[in-house]
């Protein structure tokens, strides 16, 4: 490695082989436990555990370690309404055709359709944006590199985040995005990566046959 300037490795923690594999197991347990929910309640969630959530995603690698994310919390309802009325437009002519019949023939499976009542009933909706120009300060207007794959494993972060506080979260992302953009008051540099909806789940939530078949560790990994 070329000099640079480093601290010790402080916060690693390492433990006995037996322990590394329970904990491994557990985390799959604890994670397998995460699902994609469509009927959320409208209890409030605190808006700390989102803080702490999002400081969560802020800790995840990027390209130059650049960070170029940016997430707005949303939990204004009248933000909320726009957004909504906003994506519900988008998804009416997606789902009467635009999707094409591949695609929604994809969908039917998970009994989605152009109504969107968690966009207004759930506690929070988080805006991720992907930003082309920054750096390692805020201000900074510098390239950012290996954008899509840096928000992406941030939004992974966030996801993990608050499926391990106890909240549950759905993905969303209405085609076009770019109005969530506006209405976010974010500048050109922003591009609208994806919208989550998080709180409790409601009562009734259920989670659809389809989701639930997960590919086998032989179907999705090779060991050489
Ligand atoms: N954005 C639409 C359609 C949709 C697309 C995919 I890919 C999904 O996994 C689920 C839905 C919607 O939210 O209904």
């Amino acid at each position: 490695m070329k000099p640079h300037d480093s601290s010790p490795l402080s916060d690693y923690i390492e433990y006995p082989a037996h322990e590394m594999l329970k904990r491994s197991e557990n985390f799959y347990q604890e994670i397998k436990r995460r699902h994609s929910i469509r009927s959320f309640s409208n209890r409030p969630v605190a808006r700390e555990v989102i803080e702490n959530c999002i400081k969560a995603a802020g800790t995840a690698p990027s390209g130059a370690n650049h960070q170029p994310w940016h997430f707005v919390a949303i939990s204004d309802p009248e933000i909320k309404a726009q957004i909504r009325e906003q994506a519900e437009t988008h998804e009416k002519s997606f789902y009467q055709g635009r999707g094409g019949d591949e695609w929604l023939t994809a969908l039917k499976p998970l009994g989605t359709d152009d109504n969107k009542p968690y966009l207004t009933h759930a506690p929070w909706l988080i805006a991720i944006f992907s930003e082309k120009k920054g750096g390692i300060h805020a201000e900074d207007k510098n390239t950012n590199y290996y954008v899509h794959e840096s928000v992406g494993i941030a939004t992974g972060f966030l996801i993990n985040a608050l499926h391990t506080s106890g909240l549950v979260t759905l993905i969303h992302t209405p085609k076009p995005m770019s109005f969530l953009s506006k209405i976010c008051n974010r500048s050109e540099n922003d591009r609208a990566y994806m919208l989550l909806i998080v709180g409790y789940p409601d009562e009734n939530a259920s989670v659809p046959h389809h989701a639930q078949i997960k590919k086998s560790i032989s179907e999705i990994s090779t060991f050489l």
